[in-house]
């Protein structure tokens, strides 16, 4: 179904718009609006020191809802940096959603973007299978190796943020928190040990 009108997505931010959905948005469309939307902040951003990053689209489809999606390949994603080469553009790596993708390595965007300080932000997250057909996953159960994640982070003295972003929930009383919970500790984990050894 189309957005309807007053929404973005699952919110609403005009209750008195007209009835009716949004009409269609193309792909030549998107990436205009996205080349205005950086082309005004990113010399606001970088004069404030500030990044700013993208996150892929998740779930990684050229089009939802009526609307074309920008970043739901390798290939289009990094498409980001032909916009500008601001220090200020860059990327949201969420591994979830660009492990979701058909195709590509993600370790050797990872390594390559990371060793380039084009990352951000790190959503460390982990998934079974491909769109359309994936699920989200524990940390440790997924088809990324997370370890060899963070090995590659390590070796380009990578210095941002990572975030476990969602996980799944357990059977508890806090079943969101406890997902949390155990992605954080497994990401702790992983960092003490890689700063005690050479694995
Ligand atoms: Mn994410």
């Amino acid at each position: 179904m189309p957005v309807p009108n007053g929404m973005v997505w699952n919110m609403t931010y005009d209750e008195k718009a007209v009835a009716g959905f949004l009409p269609p948005v193309s792909r030549h469309e998107m990436w205009d609006r996205l080349r205005w939307f950086l082309g005004e902040i990113l010399p606001v951003a970088e004069e404030c020191g500030v990044k700013m990053v993208a996150h892929p689209d998740d779930p990684p489809l050229p089009e939802l809802r009526g609307t074309a999606r920008l970043f739901h390949t390798f290939e289009e994603y990094e498409k980001l940096l032909s916009v500008s080469d601001s220090p200020a553009n860059g990327f949201e790596f969420c591994m979830g959603t660009l492990q979701e993708m058909k195709e590509g390595n993600l370790y050797d965007l990872l390594d390559r973007h990371s060793a380039a300080g084009h990352i951000g932000y790190i959503h460390f997250r982990n998934v079974v299978g491909k769109v359309p057909r994936y699920r989200e996953a524990f940390v440790d159960e997924g088809d990324i190796d997370m370890v060899r994640a963070m090995q590659i982070l390590k070796k380009n003295n990578y210095e941002g943020v990572i975030i476990p972003d969602h996980t799944p929930e357990m059977s508890c009383g806090a079943p969101w928190h406890a997902g949390k919970a155990f992605a954080l500790g497994y990401m702790r984990g992983i960092l003490q040990t890689l700063e005690r050894t050479q694995i």
